[in-house]
């Protein structure tokens, strides 16, 4: 409650008007505060936050639910009307992605009375909560894989995409989801159940130029292991495993016969005190299972545990990797009837039941494997459907949906089929280019153009605009922590036309290196430092983080201390995206004057954002390093919403210096 008292005393005091206010000659942007006490919040402006970071109620280095309920107020003052949870269901990573219950919560974020407990809040402050659901995969380690690998007449063996031979079952179209066999999307697996308990004879031939191991059931009497140290030869058995010396029998055949009891099977080796050096003996890849009283070829390259019992060496397919098998819903005509599809609808609708408003769909474009079929689109529209369907037990409104499409905006355009939001990686993709050339003659055609296309498959399509998310690079890196571009970044997001999202540490100017740009993950998912950095939710980054940035002058305290803080360019920006109609719900339309044509102020990137009501405002930023002054004869400027950096109006003229915005009330 005091941080948002705190914004209220000080918005408060310079408000004028709903939506504007008359600017002062001398253009500074004293004048540029919107109106944050009008309470409205009608700008659809959603935070992404990582439950595990955000905030930690506890102190046991954990953010958790109670921590973000904590911190509403900070998210209200945002002028923030939802918020996107990454993953909440338990799981074995630290972020979440790898689900192993769709029904449950992770307890280290605490429980389904904590959860209710912060939906209930955040409702009461206008506030929305969408849970991320993947869709594509569950974890490894889900109740549902364990059950598919028992057997391949179990009958979640189906659930996932579990084969002997993938490139066979691919061209002849036994698994309809997926449109070509690519080897490193298969992981090993083993079928049915393993391990032995009872008498074996191993008989081990190294005599030949392939040398063998032959198991066989037995009845003869149990021989200690030999205790001759000049023979060389071992079995590694059991769980945990030891080392067995073999009896020497022949030239180059050694064999034994023992009491076993091992979970999973055997290995052979050569020495029991070094796995290096070519001493571990195992099956081939692919082979790994014993059939007794036949000989198995050994291998020492990649050596795999040779497994007994009825077991069947086979693959998974897995997009993400070996920890997170992809999910089989089947041909995509019937993928609701399909039972993987029920059971996530069932979890999902107690979510619905319990109050959560949408959802985030992870890596929707890989569900189907074909990014641009008809498959996926259609499969989402069956999803966002049957939701749609429970949500409405309890609301007049549709449900939430935004999908994760991570491709261009033509590509993501049929996604709208399904859904009625999908984020726009192409926003920032043109934004930072604007930002680090310096030219934003092209920008507002560009996106408008990119909104025709979804508008041709949904009319009222929902771009879901953006900066960075959990996957990528910073923002503040790649516009090498310049604080005015940085700034300026955020009031392109807040007055262009979409539905923007701000990931958890944007607003206070974060930076890192996601793994593909030669950082870690973890670079771009640090803890918010609401005032000092012991009191971060750090632990599941495992010391994976900058403390260099993590300090007190980053800290959530230091940046509304701070006037000239990025945190405040946010608050002022959120805020009239929040209390003016046009910026809030407008649709583009580019400036006649200041757009693509304009070839003498290239650094300019001017629209018009328009709202149902008739309401419209002029946005200009100009991107350049230098004062832009602009002759807009034809437009109103005696009515500002908001500014950034040095804006002065003179009659018919407006002057804009570096890095600096205005918008205008029409
Ligand atoms: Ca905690
Ligand atoms: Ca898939």
């Amino acid at each position: 409650m005091k941080k948002a008292f705190f914004h209220a005393l000080i918005f408060a005091a310079l408000v004028v008007g709903a939506c504007g206010k008359t600017p002062q000659p001398s253009g500074t942007d004293d004048f540029a505060i919107p109106s944050y006490a009008s309470g409205e919040k009608q700008g659809h402006i959603t935070y992404q936050l990582l439950i595990y970071t955000f905030a930690d109620s506890n102190s046991d280095g954990i953010g958790d639910f109670k921590g973000i309920e904590s911190k509403l107020d900070y998210l209200d003052g945002l002028g923030v009307s939802a918020i996107w949870l990454s993953p909440a269901h338990p799981s074995d990573s630290y972020h979440g992605y790898d689900v192993t219950d769709y029904s449950a919560l992770n307890p280290d974020f605490g429980s389904e009375a904590d959860f209710r407990s912060l939906l209930d809040a955040a409702h009461a402050k206008g506030i929305k909560v969408y849970m991320d659901y993947v869709l594509n995969h569950t974890g490894k380690g889900h109740p549902w894989f364990a059950e598919a690998k028992k057997s391949v007449e179990n009958p979640k063996f189906k659930w996932y995409h579990i084969s002997s031979d993938p490139a066979t079952d691919i061209a002849t179209r036994k698994f309809p989801m997926l449109t070509g066999y690519y080897s490193n999307e298969w992981h090993d697996v083993t079928v049915g159940e393993i391990g032995y308990v009872g008498r074996l004879h191993f008989k081990v031939n190294f005599s030949g130029s392939v040398r063998t191991l032959t198991v066989t059931e037995s009845s003869d009497a149990a021989q200690a292991p030999n205790t001759d140290s000049s023979v060389k030869m071992f079995l590694w058995i059991g769980e945990p495993g030891k080392a067995v010396r073999m009896y020497k029998t022949g030239d180059s055949i050694y064999e034994i016969t023992m009491d076993v009891d091992s979970p999973w099977g055997v290995l052979v080796r050569t020495s029991d005190t070094s796995w290096d050096g070519g001493t571990k003996w195992g099956a081939p890849k692919g082979k790994n299972v014993l059939t007794f009283g036949e000989p198995l070829t050994l291998s020492t390259d990649d050596a795999q545990d040779i497994l007994f019992g009825a077991a069947q060496a086979m693959k998974f397919q897995g997009a993400f990797g070996s920890w997170m098998p992809d999910i089989n819903y089947g041909a995509v005509e019937n993928a609701c009837t399909s039972e993987p599809f029920k059971a996530l609808t069932v979890s999902a609708g107690k979510w619905i039941d319990m109050g959560v408003d949408g959802f985030r769909l992870d890596a929707v474009k890989h569900i189907y494997s074909s990014e641009n079929g008809r498959e996926n689109p259609s499969f989402l529209k069956q999803w966002y459907d049957t939701c749609n369907t429970l949500y409405h037990k309890n609301h007049n409104s549709d449900i939430y949906m935004v999908g994760e499409v991570w491709m261009d905006a033509s590509d993501v355009a049929p996604y709208y089929e399904g859904l009625p939001a999908c984020f726009e990686f192409d926003f920032w993709e043109r934004l930072k280019w604007v930002l680090q050339q310096r030219t934003g003659c092209y920008f507002a055609n560009d996106l408008i153009g990119y909104r025709k296309t979804y508008a041709a498959v949904r009319s009222n399509a929902i771009p879901a605009t953006k900066l960075t998310n959990h996957d990528e690079t910073r923002a503040a890196t790649i516009l090498n922590k310049d604080i005015q571009k940085l700034k300026q970044a955020a009031a392109f997001l807040m007055s262009a036309e979409g539905e923007p999202y701000i990931y958890q540490g944007e607003e206070l100017g974060y930076w890192g290196k996601d793994s593909d740009d030669g950082g870690r993950d973890e670079f771009v998912r640090a803890p918010i430092v609401w005032d000092k950095i012991y009191s971060a939710a750090t632990k599941k980054l495992d010391g994976h983080f900058d403390m260099t940035m993590l300090n007190d002058e980053i800290s959530v305290a230091a940046q509304e201390a701070d006037e000239n803080s990025l945190l405040r360019v946010y608050y002022e920006w959120t805020h009239a995206r929040n209390s003016c109609a046009a910026l809030a719900g407008g649709k583009m339309s580019a400036h006649p004057k200041y757009n693509n044509n304009n070839t003498q102020d290239k650094a300019v990137a001017a629209w018009y954002m328009t709202a149902s009501d008739g309401s419209k405002a002029l946005v200009l930023h100009n991107v350049g390093a230098s004062a832009a002054t602009l002759s807009l004869p034809d437009d109103k400027l005696s009515d500002i919403a908001v500014s950034l950096g040095e804006v002065k109006v003179s009659g018919s003229t407006v002057e804009l210096g570096a890095n600096s915005s205005a918008v205008f009330v029409q």
